[in-house]
């Protein structure tokens, strides 16, 4: 069975959001015009609580977008983003959330980030993703949404690493572009697999 897996399309990375994509609410239409071609569609949603070790706003002196080290190696510090409950963390109203068979909530170890939907970004912390995608029967995965080069990049690479057949639609994805984080997420994807198309 083949699975779509819409990352992240919530408020806060959309034009008006606390960590806006450039074009992030341009995708939404396509991406609910293609869900009836796949078997299962499974949604990720960013949900951090409140102080989360990914906000800048929890460093003495740190700005959204400075590197930091955490225990588990190199992290972007972020805005504060997707709290969980707020208008932010919710999915665009467009969305058609409920076609979801399932929705998988990742980032809300206070201590861990998770761009993946698989793995958390210690890489080993599992979400339970890939369980479910395996009792299902689903071998192939192709991904959609936000942010092509942060959680669509870290799903996709994760996904392909554990042996599912995995697609990246770039059209119904955006970027963050952060320091040629684009360029590096696509041939990173690439090395691993992943056919972008
Ligand atoms: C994301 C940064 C922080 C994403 C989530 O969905 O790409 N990026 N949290
Ligand atoms: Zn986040």
């Amino acid at each position: 069975m083949h699975a779509l897996l819409v990352i992240d399309v919530q408020n806060d990375f959309c034009p008006g959001g606390a960590l806006a994509v450039a074009g992030g609410n341009e995708i939404v239409q396509g991406i609910n015009g293609i869900m009836p071609e796949f078997g299962a569609v499974i949604l990720s949603q960013d949900w951090h609580p409140a102080g989360h070790s990914s906000f800048a706003s929890s460093h003495d002196g740190a700005s959204p977008y400075d590197l930091t080290q955490m225990p588990y190696g190199p992290q972007v510090l972020w805005p504060d983003h997707c709290i969980q409950g707020s208008g932010g963390a919710a999915f665009h109203d467009d969305l058609l959330e409920g076609r979801a068979d399932l929705i998988v909530r990742k980032g809300f170890n206070p201590a861990i980030d998770s761009y993946s939907a698989f793995f958390e970004n210690d890489h080993s912390t599992p979400t339970g993703l890939e369980g479910y995608l395996h009792t299902r029967g689903i071998t192939q995965v192709t991904l959609v949404g936000l942010a092509l080069d942060f959680c669509v990049n870290f799903s996709a690479v994760d996904a392909a690493k554990l042996g599912f057949d995995v697609t990246v639609r770039q059209d119904l994805c955006r970027a963050i572009d952060l320091d040629g984080s684009l360029d590096g997420a696509l041939a990173g994807m690439t090395a691993a697999g992943v056919t972008l198309i």
